[in-house]
This record gives C-alpha cells, sequence and structure tokens, in this order.
C-alpha cells in the first residue's frame, strides 16, 4: 500500500457493552478524532441488503466473528477515505483476536496506543440488556450477548498480552465522566502536548 497513515491510531478494546462506543464519543468531542466501529461497519454492510451482508448478519446474531479479511477491507477503506482530514484515528471493537491485530499492523499502520474498556461481565449484561429495550440491534438479546461474552473472553487475554507494552486498562464501573477522566490522561500527552 502505498499511502502511509501518519497520525496517531488508538485500538479501544473490551467486552460487549463496556462502554467503547460511549467513551469513543466523548474522545471525538475532546480530540476531534476518526471514530470507525468496527460493529458499525458490518452492521451498515449487513443494512445495505447485499448478499455479503446476509450472511455477516448470521454471524454477528450468533455472536461469532466474522471473517478477519472482511472486517480489515472495511476498515482499510473507511480510514483511507477520512485520512486527509484526520487528526486521528479511534478503531472501536477491533482487534477481536491477536491475529487481527497483527494483520492490522501488517497492512495498515502501528497502534500507537490500546484502550481496555474493562467491565465485570455481570456488568455487560446488565448494561446490554437495558440498552436492549431501545437498540434494535439484533444481537442485543440474552442468548447471543452470552456468546458474545464468551467470544470476547475466548480471545481478549491473548491480544492484552500481545500488546502490553502499549495497552491501558481502563475501570469502566464507575460513570461515564469519571471512566473518561481516566482515558483523558492518556490522550492529553498524545494530542495536546503540541505547546
Ligand atoms: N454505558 C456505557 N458506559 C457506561 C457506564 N460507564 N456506566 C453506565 N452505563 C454505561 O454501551 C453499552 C450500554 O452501556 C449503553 O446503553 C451505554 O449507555 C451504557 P456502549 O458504549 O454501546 O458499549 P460498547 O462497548 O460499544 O458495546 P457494543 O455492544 O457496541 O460492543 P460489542 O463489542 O458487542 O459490539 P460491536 O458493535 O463492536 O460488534 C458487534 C458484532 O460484530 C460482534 O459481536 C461480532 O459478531 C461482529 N464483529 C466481528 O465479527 N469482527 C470485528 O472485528 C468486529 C465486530
Ligand atoms: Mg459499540
Amino acid at each position: 500500500m502505498a499511502q502511509k497513515i501518519n497520525v496517531p491510531i488508538i485500538w479501544v478494546l473490551g467486552g460487549p457493552g463496556s462502554g467503547k462506543g460511549t467513551q469513543c464519543d466523548k474522545m471525538v468531542a475532546k480530540y476531534g478524532l476518526t471514530h470507525l466501529s468496527s460493529g458499525d461497519l458490518l452492521r451498515n454492510e449487513v443494512s445495505s441488503g447485499s448478499s455479503r451482508g446476509k450472511e455477516l448478519s448470521a454471524v454477528m446474531e450468533r455472536g461469532e466473528l466474522v471473517s478477519k479479511q472482511i472486517v480489515l477491507d472495511l476498515l482499510k477503506e473507511a480510514m483511507f477515505k477520512s485520512l486527509p482530514n484526520s487528526k486521528g484515528f479511534l478503531i472501536d471493537g477491533y482487534p477481536r483476536e491477536k491475529e487481527q491485530g497483527v494483520l492490522f499492523e501488517q497492512q495498515i499502520g502501528a497502534a500507537t496506543l490500546v484502550l481496555f474498556i474493562d467491565a465485570a461481565e455481570e456488568t455487560l449484561v446488565k448494561r446490554l440488556l437495558g440498552r436492549a429495550l431501545t437498540s434494535g440491534r439484533a444481537d442485543d438479546n440474552e442468548e447471543t450477548i452470552k456468546k458474545r461474552i464468551h467470544t470476547f473472553n475466548s480471545n481478549n487475554d491473548e491480544i492484552v498480552n500481545a500488546y502490553k507494552n502499549k495497552l491501558k486498562r481502563i475501570n469502566s464501573e464507575p460513570a461515564p465522566d469519571v471512566v473518561f477522566k481516566e482515558i483523558e490522561k492518556h490522550l492529553d500527552p498524545i494530542f495536546l502536548s503540541k505547546l
């Protein structure tokens, strides 16, 4: 790939319902970053009605992971499209397995920082069941939530271990504004230090 990403790339990891999207919205508001949610990119593909979208929706409703190359291609396309105007990227919900991280860094660029938004399993379930009342997401039901958590638990330790040098664990049990204060400690030095 000829083009290079010359702005910071932040991966935002965390279990389903941990608050990745909530915290990314806050980071966008404060730092003006480009937020790309892997799940949203996949849901857009599903709502396009394409035949690929139909396959994706079945996998997502089982709480499993879609093929690595599909997610990577969607991310790559979205990143290079917004690159001319971007101060930095928030890659939300990615990587979800170690190999996805390896491919991303080979094909797109190195992650500057990895944020792990962390909350207990009971908290994840409670939040997602709350969100289910209004989200309209096909995977916000008790059975799929269990499977999503299982998929997350099967892969996350390996990712945390592989990226421990640049990973910051953020306790996501408190209220969103309190969680964000923790995140600011890591992002201010990257984005507000050009004095
Ligand atoms: N909430 C948030 N923070 C709170 C706080 N601190 N205190 C109290 N409440 C809080 O938050 C969830 C709910 O909790 C909201 O109601 C919020 O108000 C409240 P949200 O910010 O939406 O959490 P988030 O972590 O973004 O949860 P999400 O459901 O989006 O996480 P998932 O990881 O499950 O979903 P995603 O969209 O990333 O992926 C969906 C599916 O896509 C996957 O299951 C998988 O099938 C597929 N996928 C792949 O296959 N490969 C990929 O690479 C990516 C996705
Ligand atoms: Mg989300």
